[in-house]
This record gives C-alpha cells, structure tokens and sequence, in this order.
C-alpha cells in the first residue's frame, strides 16, 4: 500500500521562482509530495503560471476591508486544500496573528538574510550598507514576529568587490533554492517541529542563533 503524499500549499507574491525549485524536486522525486495549492496577495504573479490553473488562488487585499478579512479569506482557502506545510516563497505581505496562528508548526518562510540580521526589506542592500564580508539565506517558521520565527537552516555566500544588491541576491538564489528543498525534504519526512521558538530536528535542536558556527548548513 501507498501512503498519501504529504500536502504542500506555497503562497507566492513575484516570479516563484523558489516554487518552481520545489516543483523541479517533486518532479525529479527528490522531493515526495505534491503541490495542492499556489495562494497569491498579486493576481498577477508570475508564479501562479508555473501551476494548473485549478491549483491557483489569489485575491486583492484592497479588496477586503481590513487585512485581517483578507488574511481570514486566504486562511480558510489555504484550510480547504488540508495542507501539511504552508510554504511561503516570495510572499511578500506580513502575515497577522490569527493566520499564523492557525497555521503554528506547519507554516515556512525563506527569507533572504542570515537572520537574525536584516529583518523586514532590503535586505541585499542593507548587507552591502553594513560592509558584510558574508551574506545569506534563512528558512525559518513563521511566527508572529515578523521574520522572528525559529531559524532551521542557513545558506551563506561571500560578499564580493563590486557587489550590488542585484549580484548579491542572483548569486543567492541558487542557493535559497537548494536550501529549501532540503528543509522540505525533512519536513515532509516529520522530522522536523517546532518547540519554544527553536526548531528541532527528529527532536534535537538544529540550531541555535547564538552559535554562529553551526549556521553552515547544520542539515549536513
Ligand atoms: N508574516 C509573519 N507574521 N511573520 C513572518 O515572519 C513573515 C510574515 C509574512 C511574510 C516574509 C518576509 C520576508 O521574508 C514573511 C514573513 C513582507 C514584508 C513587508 O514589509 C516584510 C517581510 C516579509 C514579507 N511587507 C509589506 C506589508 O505591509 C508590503 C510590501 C509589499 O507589498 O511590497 O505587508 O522578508
Ligand atoms: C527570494 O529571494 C526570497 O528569499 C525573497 O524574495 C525572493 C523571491 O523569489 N523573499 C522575501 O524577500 C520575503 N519577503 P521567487 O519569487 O523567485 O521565489
């Protein structure tokens, strides 16, 4: 007998190009699950092409009184598809409590930073700014602290002579993707959690933001 495969739901907001890093994976069987959902805040997004059509949801928070019903619409729409992750990859509207509430343990986020520096936006420019000899990447859950959710695995690149916010972030890309796809990996094996704000690891903590020599992909 075949078990069901575990249920993937990405909200995207631009190029998906992170998702389509997660589609390549399923597609090569690197990666056991499978899509069932692609949510976006930009109708327009180029990232719900990369899906059928009948996996596509999206909608206009303009549209909605208050964020919080627009938050509450996307909450019940991702529920209806009965994800066991809720991947966020390029999505770029912070999330309210209620929705990260619902979502607590089973809800990602890649953000381009070595977290805990660089919270928030412009974050290629802002290492730049600082004189950074290294930059990187950070999947994280997500909690109610906007990009303050327990880090699960870095990436890190060398900043270069002559790097602008653009060759920072291109340089980075391939390496958010590859990251991503190993904490899915994980994920979708149960062996990864969440307890107290730090992530754990088939029970052991992965990572700790204060042991900075570990950030080297401590999945290895
Ligand atoms: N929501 C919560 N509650 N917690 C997090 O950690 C979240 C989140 C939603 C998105 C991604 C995040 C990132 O990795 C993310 C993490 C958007 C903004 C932002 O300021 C900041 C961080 C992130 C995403 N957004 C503006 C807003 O008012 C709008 C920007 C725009 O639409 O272009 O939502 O970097
Ligand atoms: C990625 O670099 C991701 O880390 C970043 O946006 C890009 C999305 O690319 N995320 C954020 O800045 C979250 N606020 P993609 O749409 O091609 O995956």
């Amino acid at each position: 007998m075949t078990s069901p495969l575990p249920r993937l739901v990405v909200l995207v907001s631009g190029r998906g190009s992170n998702l389509q890093a997660i589609l390549d994976a399923i597609a090569t069987r690197e990666l056991d699950a499978e899509i069932v959902g692609v949510f976006s805040d930009k109708p327009n997004a180029a990232g719900l092409l990369r899906v059928d059509e009948s996996l596509r949801w999206s909608a206009t928070p303009k549209d909605f009184a208050t964020r919080e019903h627009f938050d509450a619409a996307l909450a019940d729409a991702i529920e209806a598809s009965r994800p066991d992750w809720v991947v966020c990859a390029g999505y770029m509207k912070i999330l309210g409590d209620a929705f990260v509430r619902r979502f607590t343990g089973k809800l990602l986020n890649i953000h381009p930073s070595l977290l805990p520096k660089y919270k928030g936006l412009r974050t290629h420019e802002r290492a730049l700014e600082a004189g950074d000899a290294e930059h990187g990447a950070s999947v994280h859950f997500v909690s109610a602290e906007l990009d303050g959710g327990a880090v699960i695995a870095q990436a890190k690149i060398p900043v270069l002579a002559g790097d602008t916010p653009q060759t920072l972030a291109a340089r980075l890309l391939p390496r958010e993707h590859a990251l991503y796809v190993e904490v899915l990996k994980l994920a979708v094996a149960g062996r990864l959690t969440e307890r107290n704000g730090i992530a754990l690891r088939d029970g052991a903590p992965i990572f700790s933001p204060l042991s900075p020599d570990v950030t080297e992909n401590p999945l290895h």
